[in-house]
């Protein structure tokens, strides 16, 4: 404990995570950390969770709000929602429990950019922050607290609420220590300054967070690591995205387009985006650099070859394998990552000016080249936009990658229209399935449309849109800047709903 909590008059505040949670009542909004499996407080949900059921039990309500940084894990998102005690969540999940009881209409949900969250926060759109509850590796002896693997929005977590709960975790890396970079204010418009951010790794803030000693009413010791979950091997659709992604950084460098060293990667969650760092490793460039919310096996293997130099990033999640590999080289690795609170990693104004190249996955696309990132059949959420947006609109490049079928071919990932909108046909650049790549830059819609079917269709499903855009272009009435035939643009999902098929049979 005296390692851990070197500020003596704190260590009168531990205490078991089930007395922490007497501090969580009925009706209230929570602040928890956590960032896509990283950061988040592994033993106090539990505990809030059970006090949830044993309310219910007696028959009285019990449910609170939670606004964290992004996605957590089964012991934090997944116990509060098997226990139907979330009644609101913010920004960011991937939970299957929790998903099902926002898809029954159980949880209200909102699904937003990353970036605007620390600032709606200070707005007061979610009222007061009654609690947060928080992960930390440590708290120094002016009781400094230092994040654990993911900051998200923690310090605005801690500075929005009235009273701070804090997990001290013995299992994650004392030496996390110093790589984080937090800044404490920049101010609020008018009076906002720049983020002095000017090159990816560049440090701006002190490498802890700063809260009033008074509100920290709880600290509970906790020792079990992150989610890490396992990555899948990339297949071979995956391989072929990342092979296509990877030649156009050749011939963008060979044409003096982009720099030797590329220009800082941001790559999504998931197994594609994984796939294609993975590609990196034998590609011809050197010097990488990475500007990312979510540093991955992938980015990490390429610090360790010493392919890349240094990343950025909010939260890093690793397979168990990859942990291994971060803790056995952390001293390597200590000036070569940086964490930062989740509102400069996903900031507008710094993606632009570094020129990072996004590259994400979807779940559908347009012949348009709108995107649709959240909504399975336009209704049902997924995961949610998270830091996509973000990054996508404010891209050097931006790229959005998927199998160009899901569900063993019954869905097709490039449709008329999408079912949910995401990104716009004004933001998505590049759409790349393993069938081929469509570079829409510089090109009117129906010109777009050609691109997309053409290059990045299945095959299966070529002819049926090839015939949706020819009879949408010759119809009546219809604009043909963006030419749809309204009645059946929407058909396809219909059918699947209906049959569980998206082909005309
Ligand atoms: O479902 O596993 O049940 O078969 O969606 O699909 O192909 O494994 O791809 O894991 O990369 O996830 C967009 C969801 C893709 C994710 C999305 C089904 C498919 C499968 C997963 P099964 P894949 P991925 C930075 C960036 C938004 C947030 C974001 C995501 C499952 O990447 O949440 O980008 N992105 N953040 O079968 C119905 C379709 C489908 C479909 C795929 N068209 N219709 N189901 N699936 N296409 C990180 C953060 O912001 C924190």
């Amino acid at each position: 404990a005296a390692e851990r909590v070197r500020h003596a008059g704190l260590r009168d505040k531990i205490m078991s995570a089930e007395q922490a949670a007497d501090f969580i009542q009925n009706g209230m909004t929570v602040a928890v950390s956590g960032f896509t499996g990283a950061g988040y407080p592994k033993a106090v949900p539990t505990a809030i969770a059970e006090k949830a059921k044993a309310a219910h039990g007696r028959g009285e309500a019990f449910a609170i709000g939670v606004v964290t940084g992004a996605s957590t894990a089964p012991e934090c998102d997944g116990v509060l929602a098997a226990a139907n005690c979330v009644s609101f969540r913010s920004p960011f999940q991937s939970d299957p429990t929790l998903r099902n009881g926002i898809n029954a209409g159980n949880t209200a949900y909102q699904d937003m950019h990353l970036s605007h969250v620390e600032q709606q926060m200070r707005q007061g759109f979610y009222g007061a922050f009654d609690v947060a509850v928080i992960e930390a590796v440590a708290i120094t002896e002016e009781g400094k607290i230092i994040p654990a693997m993911g900051i998200g929005h923690m310090n605005e977590a801690v500075k929005a609420a009235k009273k701070v709960i804090i997990e001290v975790n013995t299992a994650q890396n004392a030496q996390l220590e110093g790589m984080h970079d937090i800044v404490h204010d920049i101010g609020v418009p008018p009076y906002r300054q720049p983020i002095p951010l000017v090159g990816p790794f560049d440090r701006i803030g002190a490498p802890y967070m700063e809260c009033d000693l008074d509100k920290i009413v709880a600290i509970v010791f906790t020792d079990s690591g992150d989610r890490n979950s396992k990555f899948a091997d990339p297949d071979d659709n995956s391989k072929r995205i990342a092979a296509q992604i990877i030649d156009f950084f050749n011939h963008e460098v060979k044409a003096g387009r982009l720099p030797k060293n590329l220009l800082p990667l941001q790559s999504g969650v998931g197994n594609v985006a994984n796939a294609v760092l993975a590609g990196l490793l034998d590609a011809p460039f050197d010097d990488l650099t990475g500007y990312t919310e979510v540093l991955q096996d992938g980015m990490l293997d390429l610090i360790i070859a010493g392919k890349m130099k240094s990343a950025s990033a909010t939260a890093l999640s690793f397979s168990p394998d990859a942990l291994q590999r971060f803790n056995d080289n952390i001293e390597f690795l200590r000036d070569k990552i940086v964490l930062r609170p989740m509102e400069y990693t996903n900031s507008p104004e710094v993606i632009r000016r570094l020129g990072v190249i996004g590259m994400n996955a979807m779940i559908e696309a347009d012949i348009y080249g709108n995107v649709n990132s959240t909504h399975v059949m336009g209704t049902k959420m997924m995961n949610g936009i998270g830091g996509s947006g973000d990054f996508t609109r404010n891209a050097f490049f931006s790229f959005f990658v998927s199998p160009s079928v899901a569900k063993d071919g019954a869905i097709s990932c490039i449709v008329p229209m999408v079912s949910h909108h995401d990104h716009t046909e004004h933001d998505v650049m590049f759409i790349v399935t393993e069938q081929g790549m469509a570079d829409l830059r510089g090109k009117a819609p129906r010109q777009r449309a050609k691109l997309i079917i053409e290059n990045c269709a299945h095959p299966d499903y070529r002819d049926q849109l090839r015939d949706y855009f020819d009879r949408a272009e010759k119809a009546e009435k219809v604009g043909l800047h963006t030419p749809h035939l309204l009645a059946e643009a929407l058909s396809w999902h219909q059918r699947f709903v209906e049959t569980g098929d998206m082909r005309v049979k």
